[in-house]
């Protein structure tokens, strides 16, 4: 399959074979990740990357935009119908990218934002001050509650009268519960905020109906295609609204970008092909139930859930009851096949670097063709290595991992 790169960069291509090998021999449990097809991913590897399309269908800043024209006007139509909405910009290069256009269309300088903590489940592009997000703007920040670790609506309200800030965000990165849009945009409405929702973890999950749409609540909806969608690298915007609609077009392009990913563009339109399929719909659900399946595994091990469980594709495991921090549990769980990340808890008494959780995601595995039994197996697994920590037990999980990507190989036709 890739012998043309081999012939002209075999380091290359030895970290291509490499990466495709990891991938399909470990259990790739990253929440935020997933395995698109090859429809998708061969979309990217063709000569739509080479074309310059500068501006929108139809209206380009170059000549030769005949066929890419047609791939962006196929992405944005499919994106309408998938989430039933009105206007979509289908051109940011990624998650950061879209909520950084809808910043730049809604908000000025200084303006102030609520937005949920970074180490209870929020985002960095939602105002962290170590990005783009939180040097601009005046962030205010809402969490969970200690005692249900949900969502505190009674802070948010709190704080949305204190602060008056002109946009107000939900939507997370670590955040295992439904989110409720309606009581954000009661909010929203009250204190005449904007309401974005940021449904880059949970667009698959939306897709597949086993989470509510923000469509007919938000003012402004942000994604990526990569996570859940399971599409290319990317990000997108979708809106009801005309007037919003037509600031955020400027603002991708020409405010924050040149010339779109059009190959991307192109494989974001075959991955939303896919996502209108009623396996799809499937896959979203089993997503949940592999999550619940994992999420009642780890309990039944022990082993503590932020908020007790998952509603959706991840659980957040609090460690500190096994004496383990969170970056210590990556490391073991790399050790025998099990990708994972460390990731604060709410309330976490440990540094970002080190932290006190592990994030667990089922998008892949469930990609796979895995379902509960196995889930339940993979939670067994994780649980007794973290505890144990012993040689017996890596050795056990090791093979356990083998037989279990053996008996679901997804890429080993690309070697
Ligand atoms: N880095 C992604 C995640 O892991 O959730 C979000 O951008």
């Amino acid at each position: 399959m890739y012998e043309i790169i081999k012939r002209l960069d075999p380091q290359i291509y030895e970290v291509i074979i490499g990466e495709i090998k990891r991938q399909e021999e470990t259990l790739e449990m990253i929440a935020s990740e997933n395995y698109p097809s090859l429809a998708v991913l061969l979309t990217m590897a063709t000569p739509l990357n080479n074309k310059y399309a500068e501006g929108y269908p139809n209206r380009r800043y170059y000549g030769g935009c005949e066929f890419v024209d047609q791939a962006e006007i196929l992405a944005q139509e499919r994106a309408k119908i998938l989430f039933d909405i009105k206007y979509v910009n289908v051109q940011p290069h990624s998650g950061s990218q879209a909520n950084m256009a809808v910043y730049f269309s809604l908000l000025e300088v200084g303006d102030t934002i609520l937005s949920m903590e970074l180490s209870h489940g929020g985002h960095l592009s939602h105002g962290a001050k170590v990005s783009f997000s939180g040097k601009f703007y005046n962030v205010i920040y809402y969490g969970v509650n200690p005692n249900s670790e949900t969502i505190d609506f009674d802070l948010v309200y709190k704080l949305a009268r204190e602060y008056k800030p002109k946009l107000i965000i939900a939507g997370y990165s670590s955040y295992p519960r439904i989110i409720d849009w309606a009581k954000f945009r009661e909010i929203a409405d009250e204190v005449n905020a904007y309401f974005m929702a940021d449904i880059a973890h949970i667009a698959g999950l939306i897709v597949g109906n086993v989470h509510p749409s923000p469509k007919d609540y938000a003012h402004v909806i942000t994604t990526t295609t990569h996570k859940t969608l399971r599409g290319p690298r990317g990000g997108m915007i979708l809106t009801n609204n005309q007037e919003i609609s037509q600031k955020i077009d400027k603002n991708v392009f020409p405010g924050i970008q040149g010339g779109p990913f059009m190959h991307v563009i192109a494989s974001k339109a075959v991955a939303f092909k896919e996502a209108m399929k009623a396996e799809f719909k499937e896959y979203a659900m089993q997503i949940v139930k592999n999550s619940k399946a994992l999420a009642e595994s780890l309990m039944e091990e022990g082993l503590r859930l932020v908020s007790g469980g998952t509603d959706n594709h991840l659980v957040l495991v609090d460690l500190r009851n096994l004496g383990i921090t969170g970056k210590e549990a990556e490391k073991l769980l790399e050790e025998v096949g099990i990708t994972v990340n460390k990731n604060t808890i709410p309330f976490d008494p440990q540094k970002p670097t080190v932290t006190s959780g592990i994030r667990i995601g089922t998008p892949i595995l469930t990609t796979r063709g895995m379902k509960e039994e196995e889930l339940r197996l993979v939670g067994k697994i994780i649980a007794k290595v973290i505890k144990n920590q012993d040689d017996r037990t890596k050795s056990w999980a090791k093979g356990l991992v083998k037989e279990l990507t053996n008996q679901f190989p997804f890429y080993r036709v690309l070697l």
